[in-house]
């Protein structure tokens, strides 16, 4: 921010609560929750995907005695975990990796498990100097280039999982095992995202080593990922997860088969018992892709809340406007790659695209730009056709909203890669933004550009 000089134009410790398009200016009107009214001529939102946390309604928490956090709004004091008994409400990303941290620091930690997960070990380490001289630095347009085109540095092997030995697969499988992080699957074969025997093919062999490393048989029954193909949900990375539950000090229940039925002053009752806690930490996730926008009343033309419109699911063109929100734009809106890739690769690509929109604006003098509604409508049935041949198909997760209860279940992120989508956006500019609405004209008049 300095370097940059660019204090000036930020406001910390604000919240935006509503913006109105003000049609017979074409300007946007944005109040915060500090009491500002500010008007600007275009939004663009960067309030992240997955950044409005989810705690479950669950009955009878408000009575619970002991302290709760949610791990997406930790506080920045330290939580104090030594000599407590813990429980950890969900598994995935935030669950698998803040388990074995807080078992370390625990008296006793209980897990609670809906869905049994697969998890890579992330085998993090210090990265030295040497390997950032010699190997980054002189290589870096490179890595960079490599980077915004597939979003990881993996070269994928481009044969099917069925057509090699099943001495070649479990040596591959097991380099990558060994290597860890998500390059397990980026640097996989092509099929095991799309054909269901070559995914099975992996599942198979991150279950083997989930047996290898779980002692108790009754705990490595209940963690055995079994109900949903690998990669459907959000591809975990751990450090010591599976380790952690030979640990004398935790234990794992089950909930699929036993649910919560409420928080009760002392604890968490399921239908089996009740556990005694000082500290519930809910691991469950986020109210994904749509929750940060709909905690803002957002209004476009003709006073058309975007929460009405996106109520039976979020409609977008690219994920970058959508229909009837004139100037407002979307960093890694729903409907674009995000989160089904490197997330700093997207967000880039979509400041760059955005910036040049705008300066094109300013060339050709045209006040207002909105998506067309049939573009539109094309965007969102391409969006659905391309996760048709995924796995992404075969699992509820948060790409659903299915953690959310009543939420529409509509796939959010767009499945295709990275670089098909890069080629639509940059065709779509290069074809004088095809598919967005341009309007020039002094303000309040404006007229369509021809
Ligand atoms: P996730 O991936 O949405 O995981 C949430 C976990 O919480 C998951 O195991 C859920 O089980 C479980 N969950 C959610 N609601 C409940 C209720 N009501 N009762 C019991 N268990 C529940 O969130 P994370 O924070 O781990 O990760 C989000 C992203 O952040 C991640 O993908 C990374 O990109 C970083 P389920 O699987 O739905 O049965």
């Amino acid at each position: 921010a300095d370097r940059f000089d660019l204090r000036p134009n930020i406001q910390f410790n604000t919240r935006v609560t509503a913006a109105r398009f003000l049609e017979d200016t074409n300007q946007w009107e944005v109040e915060t929750d500090q009491g500002d009214r500010v008007t600007a001529r275009f939004l663009i939102t960067g309030i992240g995907c997955i950044s409005t946390g989810n705690v479950p309604d669950i009955k009878g928490l408000d009575s619970f005695r002991g302290e709760w956090y949610h791990t997406g709004n930790w506080p920045h004091e330290k939580v104090e975990f030594a000599g407590k008994r813990v429980a950890v409400i969900g598994t995935g990303s935030s669950g698998v990796q803040s388990i074995p941290v807080i078992a370390g620091q625990a008296e006793r930690l209980t897990v609670f498990q809906r869905t049994p997960q697969y998890t890579i070990p992330a085998r993090h380490e210090t990265v030295d100097r040497r390997f950032i001289e010699e190997e980054v630095k002189p290589h870096y347009d490179e890595i960079v280039e490599k980077i915004k085109s597939t979003g990881h540095l993996a070269v994928q092997d481009e044969r099917s999982a069925l057509e090699v030995t099943a001495e070649e697969r479990r040596e591959k499988y097991e380099a990558a095992w060994a290597e860890g992080g998500h390059k397990f699957v980026a640097a996989s074969f092509r099929d095991v995202m799309t054909d269901i025997r070559a995914n099975e093919t992996m599942a198979d062999f991150i279950r083997s080593k989930i047996r290898k490393i779980v002692k108790d048989a009754e705990t490595l029954e209940k963690l055995l990922p079994t109900e949903h193909p690998f990669g459907s949900k959000r591809i975990l990375i751990d450090t010591n997860y599976f380790e952690t539950y030979n640990r004398d000090n935790v234990e794992l229940i089950d909930i699929r088969h036993s649910p919560i039925q409420e928080i009760t002053p002392i604890g968490i009752r399921t239908e089996d018992q009740e556990y005694e806690f000082d500290i519930i930490v809910f691991a469950t996730g986020f109210d994904a892709m749509t929750g940060a926008f709909f905690k803002m009343d957002i209004r476009g033309r003709n006073n058309l809340s975007l929460k009405d419109k996106w109520a039976e699911g979020p409609k977008t063109y690219l994920g970058l406007q959508t229909a009837g929100f004139p100037n407002m734009f979307m960093i890694t809106g729903p409907g674009s790659p995000s989160v089904l890739t490197n997330m700093p690769v997207p967000i880039d690509q979509h400041v760059e695209w955005i910036s040049d929109f705008l300066q094109y604006m300013r060339g050709h003098d045209i006040e207002t730009a909105e998506a067309d509604t049939d573009a539109e409508t094309a965007w969102l049935a391409h969006v659905n056709e391309v996760v048709q041949p995924t796995v992404y198909m075969l699992a509820d997760s948060w790409y659903w909203g299915a953690n959310i209860p009543g939420k529409p279940r509509v796939f959010t992120p767009y499945a295709g890669s990275m670089d098909s989508y890069r080629n639509k956006c940059n065709e779509v500019a290069d074809n004088g933004y095809e598919g967005f609405i341009l309007n020039s004209g002094s303000r309040g008049k404006a007229a369509p550009v021809t």
